[in-house]
């Protein structure tokens, strides 16, 4: 079994991990994505880090989304007041990506869709982040993402990307309602800045943001972090509170073997660890992707280790 774009969290005392379910499509590669035909989600768990890994079962499949048609990509979990909410990506049969949610009350699920996309979502890669009481979901995608398509805030089927020294296109985020099915608050901008307060702009495509949205927190300070898309980053900025804004640090993975590098962390006892994905399994395939996991250190001055995958 293919798995990628782990979204790792600490519930009921173990680590359950959130993947994309890879499979053959029989599609070929472009740069929409089209490669990626996933169709349902499975849930891990380990007991502790590095140990051995369950797989527990169909969590959701995209047959059961009434809106869904397809690609039910990188999907996350959080758990309030003893249920869990599973917020996935999917195509709808127009061909435009939505995010929903899905109710369960175990970790693994299996989760219910609610019968409707959220509303004023968009794009791919729903990450939610607990701070406090409060929970906020982060998204985005640009190319086969679409977030290129929603400048205006309705849905275009025309590309528009700023010229490349203006600020780049920018992740989204929103606080979530109680109930956690909607958003609370008009989606905003997580802007990420470089050394001189500036927004990264579309050109300086090492460091923009492109997809792969994570936030966590440590010693205080909100590390949100990224996929760089076509130069394979994942890269990291640090700001005072889940908005941002947020400054560029650096590097946390290098490339890995594959396309796309999407990745999480998640703290346990202490220690924090980095779930990421390649292509080592498949020998290379980029559609056909499995899961890693590695423990990610974090300096004194609050800068990040880089992890290198070849190298583990
Ligand atoms: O798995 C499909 C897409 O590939 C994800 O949504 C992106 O983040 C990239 O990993």
């Amino acid at each position: 079994m293919y798995t990628a774009d782990p979204s790792a969290h600490v519930f009921e005392g173990k680590i359950y991990i959130y993947p994309s379910h890879d499979i053959e499509g029989g599609v070929p590669f472009n740069d929409d994505g089209s490669h990626f035909q996933m169709q349902d989600y499975h849930v891990f768990s380990m007991d502790e880090p590095f140990g051995e890994v369950t797989d527990h079962g169909l969590a959701l499949s995209v047959g059961d989304v009434p809106w869904a048609e397809r690609q039910m990509w990188a999907p996350d979990c959080t758990e309030k007041d003893g249920k869990y909410y599973f917020y996935f990506p999917a195509k709808t049969a127009s061909g435009v990506f939505k995010l929903g949610v899905a109710i369960g009350d175990k970790p693994y699920g299996p989760f219910i869709p609610q019968p409707e996309p959220i509303k004023g979502s968009s794009s791919i890669d729903p990450a939610v982040y607990k701070d406090g009481d409060d929970y906020y979901l982060y998204w985005g995608g640009i190319w086969g993402g679409q977030l290129q398509r929603w400048t205006t805030g309705e849905y275009s089927d025309q590309d528009q990307y700023p010229s490349d020294d203006e600020p780049a296109l920018c992740g989204k985020i929103a606080k979530l309602r109680d109930d956690m099915l909607e958003f609370s608050e008009a989606p905003r901008d997580v802007v990420i800045l470089d050394e001189n307060g500036q927004p990264l702009t579309t050109g300086d495509n090492e460091r923009r943001f492109f997809e792969a949205p994570w936030v966590h927190k440590y010693n205080g300070t909100y590390y949100f972090s990224y996929s760089t898309g076509d130069t394979h980053n994942i890269c990291y900025a640090t700001g005072d509170n889940p908005y941002g804004p947020f400054t560029y640090r650096g590097i946390m993975l290098e490339p890995v073997l594959g396309w796309t590098n999407h990745h999480s962390v998640v703290e346990k006892d202490g220690k924090y660890y980095l779930f990421y994905h390649d292509c080592e399994i498949s020998g290379g395939e980029t559609h056909l992707r499995n899961i890693k996991m590695a423990e990610l250190i974090h300096n004194e001055d609050g800068s990040i280790q880089t992890v290198n995958a070849f190298a583990e």
